[in-house]
């Protein structure tokens, strides 16, 4: 059975220390819950920081030794890494920045970025220290996102995933941090990478493309040779812990205070960390709209707010609590009486028993975040409505909880107006329209609690792995490669098929760029120094530029898709091939040129290509779409066909392809070894018009009808120089 290694900023306990003696407090948050309620069989290993500076080494030891024995590994921070690393890069860079807080972002700081490196390693070397192979590693959230990339450089191997808890921005917002790439690299050495929402992960592809020009087919890319995975996951709760019945207050308790006072009034909850990102003065003031707009509401309605200290050390936070204790002071003080507070203001965090009295008895929960990944406490209101099958909802469309929380009343936490209308909406919701309300949501958070959410990511990851570990099997491997090099050897009759660009050539913006280097030329001609093969060049490209970069070379060819062949001294055109399709077909692409800046049209004398390798691929793709089915009917009436290449679709006659042009050389005569390689969609012509004994290979991990893929051009001419090895 595999283990699985947790790696979070924090450990799920608290260390306290009394009269000298180290005390571990477990700290229940959702993903503590959702991980211990996984399979009981699965050992489980956590990674994390015990949340306290410790650097006496005495202390350090006996703590690691307390902690070893439940499974808890312990990383330590010194005061300036919880400075630079925690307080720093992450909660003064990336938590604003993916907050779209780009004001509050700091830029200039170097020892933060450095500080977020060395803690990221000193993780790495724990997992190092402890992986063993056949491990899940799973890394949480913003602070760890350099580490995938850490752990694949030693373990390349490894079943990596990635979750990160908080929104990822738009690519537009993302491009702006100078860290960019290094933080989507980190990211990237996942194999499984998962989000909360949809909209997040699209941000993230968005992002891997526009920075590291990493394509995806439905959230699959290839990164470096490796398949990795990008999926949404949202995040549940543990449902029955809130929705179980009512515990008994005792009348000492705070929660049987509130309890009596929900009574006599309507109590609207609102619970947050103390967080720019909550909406939390926001809030308050469109409650104070309210009261003066509906002044019948003045002593029958209470805002229950409850902000939980956090990140105290952060200046934002400090001038936040200043806001708030100001803006709740102001309003109590115009709108209270002697027996009344408008708002009853908790500033800490409650014990689980009072937490979930608060959810029970508030009528309302109004949580209107400005941004939120997910939102639990919006989750776990409803949860606690089970029994009573009462309450109503209020949230920010900016929560992630949004998407699933559909029938909740959603507000925009930045209008003030839409709040107090829904808030008075909310207050005079019926019993019935509640009821159904709450069951819909609820239905929906007992299917995917948060066991459910943490058994899915595992198992997705898993069978990835799997899917990794059977694609493999046709990547091109040592063993197999020396079966073609050793068939290679022993043979003497060689029909040799290279598509040039994407094989033997990188794929270059500028398609005039794509020059034969003198590595390749060499290549090259030494294949054709042999008497013993026959070298074809099958291309897309116009016979002119195939003739100028390669023509000086005993070479035979294919040129425009098989338009073109050349086996001696002249080019011989393709009989049956006719033009008078051309200017129909021409002004349609032309149109799409006027409407496509950056895109153009290839001449080629028997067909015509657009290629759109300069644009947007998203501009791309529509354009294409818009413009196939005009294509389409011109197509069907004049016997054309239309080619997909990479950034490219190209219009010819019928009939003509590199397949086709294949034959020509593959049926001249016996064969003792044919073998074709090549990159897009046309190759495959190439590969299906060959017996099965030919070898034939795919650059690139997509599926082919070639019987093996090879990773890069680099590793096509690392092969062919196999080939020429004495
Ligand atoms: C991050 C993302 C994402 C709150 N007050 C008390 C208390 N809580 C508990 C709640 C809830 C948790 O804290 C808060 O979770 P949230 O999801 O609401 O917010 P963040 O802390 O910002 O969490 C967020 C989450 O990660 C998970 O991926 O949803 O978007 O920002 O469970 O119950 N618990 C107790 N006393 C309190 O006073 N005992």
């Amino acid at each position: 059975m595999p283990r699985l290694i947790i790696i979070s900023n924090r450990l799920p306990i608290t260390i306290d220390k009394k009269e000298g003696e180290l005390m571990y407090h477990p700290s229940a948050g959702g993903l503590a819950t959702g991980l211990s309620s996984l399979d009981e069989s699965i050992e489980k290993l956590w990674i994390g920081w015990p949340g306290k500076a410790i650097e006496d080494d005495w202390e350090q030891a006996a703590i690691k030794n307390d902690l070893q024995k439940e499974g808890l590994i312990p990383i330590f921070l010194n005061q300036e890494d919880i400075e630079c690393f925690y307080e720093g890069f992450s909660n003064k860079v990336i938590w604003p920045h993916f907050h779209y807080f780009t004001q509050y972002t700091t830029y200039n700081n170097t020892s933060y970025w450095e500080a977020y490196k060395k803690v990221n390693q000193l993780f790495e070397k724990a997992v190092a220290e402890n992986y063993q192979e056949g491990d899940i590693i799973w890394v949480q959230d913003y602070q760890l996102m350099l580490l995938p990339a850490m752990i694949r450089k030693t373990f390349p191997k490894a079943s990596i995933g990635f979750f990160l808890h908080i929104p990822f921005p738009s690519y537009e917002i993302f491009r702006v941090l100078p860290w960019r790439k290094q933080l989507l690299d980190g990211v990237l050495g996942a194999d499984q990478i998962g989000f909360h929402t949809y909209n997040y992960m699209r941000h993230f592809l968005s992002a891997a493309y526009r920075i590291s020009g990493i394509e995806h087919n439905f959230g699959k890319m290839v990164v470096k040779g490796r398949m990795v995975n990008v999926d949404v996951f949202p995040m549940g709760i543990d449902y029955w812990k809130y929705a179980k019945h009512a515990v008994t207050l005792d009348p000492r308790d705070e929660a049987f205070k509130i309890e009596r006072m929900a009574r006599k009034k309507t109590i609207v909850l609102s619970i947050d960390r103390l967080d720019y990102t909550k909406g939390i003065p926001q809030r308050i003031k469109a409650f104070e709209n309210f009261l003066e707009t509906y002044p019948e509401y003045i002593e029958k309605v209470t805002l229950l707010l409850v902000v939980v200290p956090s990140r105290s050390n952060v200046d934002q936070y400090q001038e936040l609590k200043a806001e708030v204790d100001s803006l709740v002071g102001r309003i109590n003080g115009l709108y209270g009486s002697y027996d009344w507070s408008p708002i009853q203001y908790f500033y800490r965090s409650l014990p689980f028993k009072v937490l979930s009295t608060l959810y029970k008895v508030s009528q309302i929960a109004m949580i209107t975040p400005l941004r939120d990944g997910m939102n639990l406490v919006a989750k776990e209101y409803i949860a606690s409505k089970e029994e009573s099958e009462q309450g109503v909802l209020i949230l920010s469309e900016m929560a992630g909880a949004a998407n699933e929380l559909t029938e909740a009343l959603i507000v925009n936490p930045h209008d003030s107006d839409d709040i107090v209308e829904t808030l008075k909406k909310a207050i005079e919701m019926n019993s019935s329209e509640q009821r159904w309300r709450l069951k819909k949501m609820q239905d929906g958070l007992k299917k995917y609690n948060v066991k459910n959410w943490a058994e899915n990511f595992i198992k997705n990851l898993m069978d990835l792995t799997q899917e990794q570990k059977n694609s493999e099997v046709h990547l091109l491997n040592k063993e197999t490669a020396e079966d073609i090099i050793n068939a290679y050897k022993n043979t003497s009759q060689r029909l040799i098929i290279l598509d040039y660009d994407g094989t033997l050539m990188g794929f270059q913006n500028d398609p005039q760029a794509v020059v034969p280097d003198e590595e390749l030329l060499g290549i090259l001609e030494e294949l054709c120094a042999d008497s013993q093969n026959k070298v074809v060049i099958n291309t897309g490209r116009d016979k002119e530029t195939i003739g100028k970069w390669l023509g000086h070379l005993p070479l035979e060819f294919a040129a425009e898709h098989g338009v073109w062949t050349k086996k001696g001294k002249k080019w011989v055109k393709n009989p049956g091939l006719r033009n008078g399709w051309k200017p129909d077909v021409e002004s349609v692409l032309e149109s799409m040129v006027e409407r496509t800046p950056g895109s153009f049209i290839e001449h080629k004398d028997y067909s015509l290509a657009w290629h759109y390798r300069r644009i947007d691929k998203e501009l791309g793709a529509k354009r294409i779409r818009e413009f196939r089915d005009v294509l389409a009917y011109l197509t069907s009436n004049l016997d054309l066909q239309v080619l997909e290449g990479n950034k490219v679709i190209e219009i010819k006659n019928a009939g003509v392809s590199k397949g086709q042009a294949t034959l020509g050389w593959s049926n001249a005569k016996e064969w003792d070894f044919i073998f074709a390689i090549g990159d897009d969609h046309t190759d495959e012509d190439t590969f299906k018009a060959l017996p099965e004994t030919a070898f034939t290979v795919k650059v690139g991990d997509a599926k082919s009808a070639a019987r093996y893929n090879i990773g890069t051009v680099e590793h096509v001419r690392s092969l062919l120089k196999l080939f020429l090895e004495k």
